[in-house]
């Protein structure tokens, strides 16, 4: 689709980079398909359950290690406990080249400490949270923390545009900024912001174009490093 206006990549905050249009149209397909058809394999897409009882509304499927509230294992322990998907090596691939144009942008995005930093293409992702939100989802805000790894989390959108809200180290609540996460954007967030408090308050329906084989809702797959190596983490 043409721009009237066109969006450039954006430094957030220190390490969180937005680089829009990461991919094209045919990317964004082969992402909906691809995670159509893990899911399919998982037998759908689930919705976690909270530590409270409560259910999220965005539903989930992972590769890699599972995830759920709050911690990863290599089996479905809050499902039917069988094994989880394998991290397909494309994927890494994938979250490599966005980390490696994400420091283009913002060489902070893999700062470990100071004047320390993950090397380049020393980014080796191992779980992937494909995230699915349907009518009226959407995610609280909160810290990617069950990770051991300092390295960045790597977050590509397909489908509808939604609000996604990056807020700060210190709590759920502001200093925040909204950035419009349009499908085929790639975010990016290590660094100083690896632990930065995030959500996405609002989906906009319809808001997809139809060349990707949407039928509405939003997918995030979410890509990291959890540093946990063996088995059982
Ligand atoms: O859907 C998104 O863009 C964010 C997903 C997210 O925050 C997460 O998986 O931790």
């Amino acid at each position: 689709m043409a721009r009237l206006i066109p969006r450039d990549p954006e430094v957030v905050a220190p390490g969180a980079v937005h680089l829009p249009g990461w991919l094209d149209i045919e990317g964004q397909r082969r992402m909906v398909a691809a995670c159509r058809a893990w899911a399919e394999a998982a037998g759908g897409f689930r919705a976690p359950r909270m530590p409270n009882g409560s259910v999220m509304s965005v539903q989930m499927t992972c590769l890699g290690w599972h995830w759920f509230p709050y911690r990863y294992s290599r089996t479905l322990d809050d499902c039917d406990g069988g094994a989880v998907a394998p991290f397909p090596g494309w994927l890494g691939e994938l979250g490599a080249k966005a980390v490696h144009d994400a420091r283009d942008i913002d060489p902070r995005v893999t700062a470990t400490g100071p004047g320390d930093a993950i090397g380049p293409g020393a980014y080796v992702p191992d779980v992937a949270l494909v995230n699915w939100y349907g009518p009226g989802a959407r995610m609280g805000m909160h810290a990617d923390r069950d990770e051991r790894s300092p390295a960045p989390v790597v977050s590509v959108s397909v489908g509808d545009s939604c609000v996604f809200r990056f807020g700060n180290l210190g709590g759920r609540g502001r200093p925040w900024t909204d950035v419009h996460l349009e499908s085929g954007d790639l975010f990016v967030f290590g660094g100083p912001s690896r632990l930065a408090y995030h959500g996405v308050p609002t989906v906009l329906p319809g808001t997809a174009e139809v060349a990707i084989g949407m039928d509405g809702g939003r997918i995030n797959v979410t890509i990291r490093e959890t540093g946990l190596g063996g088995p059982c983490g």
